[in-house]
C-alpha cells in the first residue's frame, strides 16, 4: 500500500549491521564447500541449509544465537569471501534504499582461527570500492567491534593491531564499537580499553548494552566509556532519568527490532519502547543487526516497526532526520542525506 511504498522509498540509515550476521545458510554452506571447511557434526542443524534456518528460527538467548554466529565464521577465509559476503549486504541494503551505513566487524574472532584483519578488511575495502562505483549514492563506512565473551587483554591486543594499522586516521575505520555477551559485562570491565582508545586519538565509540542487560549498564557506559550512541539501549526506557540523559545528550540508540524478538529480548516489537523514545526526544535508528539470523533486512524491520506502531508521516521524518544526524559522516554527507 501507500505506506509500504512510503517506507521503501525513505532514504535510510544503518548504523547497526555485523558483516558476519548477513552471512545466509545458503551462502554458509557454499563458501564452507569451497574453502573445505567441514561442518559441525554433532548438530543435526548442519545437516542443511534448510535445517540451519529451521534453527534460527528457535533461539533462545544471545548467547544461543552467539554460538550458531561464530560457527558461521568459520567458513570465511580469503579476502575475496569477505568481499563477496560485503558487497552482497551491499546490493541489497541499497534496493531498500541505504543510503548510508556502518558495518560492525568483529576481528578478534577472525584474527584467532588465523584470518588476519588484513585480509577481512582488504575485502571490506574491496567491496566498498566496487559499491561506490556500482550505487553512487551509497556510503559505507566501517567500526571494528570488540568481543565481551573474550579476555581483557585480548581487547587491548586488539586495539594495539588496529591503531597500528593507522586505519582509524586514514578514513578505513570510522569508530570503535563493541559486542557479544551482556550480562556481567558491565562497561567498567571495558574502560582502560575505552581510555586507551581515546588516548590514541579515536573519536567516535560506541557499545551494545540494554539489550539483555540492564538500564544501569546503559548509564554507566555512558559516564565511563562516553560513547556517543548505545546500540539496542532498548532497556534504557526502565530509567526515566537515564531517558532524559539520552535526549538532552542526543545520544543515539541503534534499535534492532527483529533481532529483540527472535531473541527473546521482548515477546513482541510492540513491546520495544518506540513510542516512549519518539515522545521524548529520544534520538534512534532502527536497524537488521544479524539480518540473516533474524528473519530480515532494514526495510523488513521498518516494517515491523509501522504494523505494530502504526507511525505518522511525521513519526517517520523525525526518526530519519535523527538517524542522519546521529550518523558518524561529515557534516556535507548529511546535508546530502537529508
Ligand atoms: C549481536 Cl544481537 C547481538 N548482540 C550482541 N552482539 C552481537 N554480535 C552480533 N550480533
Ligand atoms: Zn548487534
Amino acid at each position: 500500500d501507500k505506506l509500504h511504498q512510503f517506507l521503501q522509498a525513505l532514504p535510510k540509515c544503518e548504523h547497526h549491521v555485523h558483516i558476519e550476521g548477513t552471512i545466509s545458510p545458503e551462502l554458509f554452506f557454499s563458501i564452507a564447500s569451497k574453502n573445505s571447511v567441514s561442518l559441525p557434526s554433532d548438530d543435526p542443524a548442519f545437516s542443511s541449509p534448510a535445517a540451519l534456518q529451521a534453527r534460527y528460527q528457535n533461539f533462545s538467548s544471545l548467547d544461543d544465537f552467539l554460538h550458531y554466529y561464530f560457527i558461521g565464521f568459520s567458513a570465511l577465509i580469503n579476502a575475496s569471501d569477505f568481499e563477496a559476503l560485503t558487497y552482497d549486504y551491499l546490493a541489497l541494503a541499497y534496493s531498500q534504499n541505504v543510503y548510508h551505513c556502518e558495518i560492525f566487524f568483529d576481528p578478534q574472532a577472525h584474527i584467532s582461527r588465523n584470518v588476519s584483519y588484513h585480509t577481512v578488511i582488504a575485502g571490506m575495502n574491496a567491496a566498498k570500492a566496487r559499491a561506490a562505483a556500482d550505487f553512487p549514492k551509497l556510503s559505507v563506512e566501517f567500526i571494528p567491534c570488540l568481543l565481551r565473551h573474550l579476555p581483557v587483554p585480548s581487547a587491548h591486543e586488539l586495539l594495539v593491531e588496529l591503531l597500528a594499522s593507522g586505519h582509524f586516521f586514514d578514513g578505513t575505520l570510522v569508530g570503535f564499537g563493541m559486542s557479544s555477551t551482556e550480562l556481567g559485562k558491565h562497561p567498567s570491565v571495558y574502560k582502560s580499553v575505552y581510555d586507551a582508545a581515546k588516548a590514541a586519538g579515536i573519536n567516535n565509540f560506541t557499545a551494545h548494552y540494554g539489550e539483555e542487560g540492564p538500564s544501569e549498564y546503559v548509564k554507566d557506559a555512558l559516564s565511563l566509556l562516553s560513547v556517543s550512541r548505545i546500540d539496542h539501549g532498548r532497556r534504557s526506557a526502565e530509567d526515566a532519568d537515564l531517558i532524559a540523559q539520552l535526549a538532552e545528550s542526543a545520544t543515539m540508540l541503534t534499535l534492532c527490532p527483529l533481532s529483540n524478538v527472535v531473541l527473546k529480548g521482548v515477546n513482541r516489537i510492540h513491546d520495544i519502547p518506540i513510542r516512549e523514545f519518539l515522545d521524548a526526544d529520544v534520538r534512534f535508528s532502527i536497524n537488521s543487526d544479524d539480518p540473516a539470523y533474524f528473519g530480515g533486512y532494514i526495510m523488513e524491520n521498518y516494517c515491523a516497526v509501522q504494523e505494530a506502531f502504526g507511525l505518522t508521516v511525521e513519526d517517520w521524518e523525525k526518526i530519519t532526520r535523527g538517524a542522519v544526524a546521529g550518523s558518524w559522516c561529515s557534516s556535507e554527507r548529511k546535508e546530502q542525506l537529508l
